[in-house]
């Protein structure tokens, strides 16, 4: 027997456990194929590995490869109704060529030309964006405009309207992150058309989102809480490197158990909850100093990662990807990952770790120490 579009590889026809082959079996088995019916006992090694096995691969895309293609797509490709998005999807090797950086995760490289629109929808999928470099898009979410610059983390959960925009004379290009693989497997999608027009063009620099609730440690005693999703429309990068730089400052003057040796690591977190920002989605911003190699690191789920800055070594088992800014890695579940920087290395990490969490189905394996210098 063999499968097309399924998670599960070829039959085992002889080995321990197996009947032996006859006629009769021959005929049995073409018997359960034609009502559709599958016997355990010859996939029971594919479906019960003793640990993961998955089918997506460790890879890695480079950013400026992916830039010079979306660069061409803003020149050929209109954006519209229908089309929605400039947006242009990793697809993992070894997922048969669907838009998927990995089994429930999709990422993609967005593009919108100078005064550009993205027209504006919503839909059950979780979104957010990461900025590698540029300025002068507003993501308007909800009716709230949201400021895009370079490190910021900006999100758009499911069901929110949202619409971009390009103010400025330059084009720009982001990250996109959302769990599209996920809800398209489970058959739990929705989508909706938005009015044909955003309904506020303003610029600030700052959403109500944040206004509301980018204060440190303060929650404002008006808003309801917990919510499932986090309510801060925006990240900004001045916070994350200052949360990063302060952990290696308190590493460097001798205060331990802050941070692995010279690797600094954070959380994008929902402030009514503490929990992460999306019900399926985990972000993660890293800093690697000079030299450092971080432990072995194996996780029940899988990862995307780029880099924001620097250079380095990313180790997927016996794979070895040499990195540099804007270049994206997916790494499978349970894979083993190991990241050197070779100079100073900002990473910025997604997964769908709250999904196993949800389901205490996670697990983590840590090997080695980490090293810095
Ligand atoms: C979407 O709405 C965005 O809002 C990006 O920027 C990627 C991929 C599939 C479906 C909707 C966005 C998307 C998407």
């Amino acid at each position: 027997m063999t499968y097309v579009d399924s998670p599960v590889s070829l039959t085992a026809t002889d080995g321990p456990g197996q009947p032996t082959p006859t006629p009769e079996l021959d005929e049995l088995y073409r018997d359960f194929e034609e009502e559709l019916l599958v016997p355990l006992w010859t996939e029971i090694g594919d479906l019960m590995p003793s640990s993961p096995r998955p089918t997506a691969h460790g890879h890695a895309w480079r950013w400026q490869n992916l830039l010079r293609l979306a660069r061409r797509s803003g020149e050929l490709v209109p954006l519209g109704r229908g089309g929605e998005r400039r947006a242009i999807a990793l697809a993992n090797p070894g997922l048969g060529g669907a838009p998927y950086a990995t089994p429930t995760l999709w990422a993609a490289i967005q593009y919108l030309n100078p005064r550009e629109d993205a027209p504006v929808h919503r839909h059950t999928q979780h979104a957010f964006r990461f900025v590698i470099e540029g300025t002068g898009v507003w993501t308007v979410v909800d009716g709230d405009p949201v400021a895009m610059r370079r490190g910021d983390f900006l999100l758009t959960p499911g069901w929110h309207f949202h619409g971009h925009h390009n103010e400025s004379d330059e084009p720009m290009a982001w990250l996109d992150g959302l769990d599209i693989p996920f809800v398209h497997t489970t058959g739990s999608a929705f989508f909706e058309f938005g009015p044909d027009s955003i309904s506020d063009r303003s610029t600030p620099a700052r959403s109500r989102g944040e206004q509301l609730w980018a204060h440190p440690g303060l929650r404002p005693v008006s808003q309801p809480g917990p919510a499932g999703s986090s309510p801060l429309a925006a990240y900004r990068w001045e916070h994350t490197d200052a949360a990063l730089a302060d952990q290696l400052a308190l590493e460097a003057a001798g205060h331990p158990g802050v941070v692995e040796a010279g690797h600094a690591a954070v959380r994008f977190s929902n402030p009514t909850t503490g929990g992460d920002v999306l019900p399926t989605i985990r972000a993660e911003m890293h800093r690697l100093l000079p030299g450092s190699t971080t432990a072995t690191r194996r996780e029940v789920g899988s990862a995307v990662w780029q880099v924001f800055d620097g250079t380095g070594v990313v180790r997927i088992g016996e794979q070895k990807f040499r990195v540099e800014r804007g270049d994206l890695v997916s790494v499978p579940s349970w894979a083993p990952l190991t990241i050197t920087a070779t100079n100073g290395l900002d990473l910025f990490r997604f997964s769908d770790t709250p999904i196993f969490e949800r389901l205490h189905a996670d697990r983590v394996q840590v090997e080695g120490a980490p090293t810095c210098g």
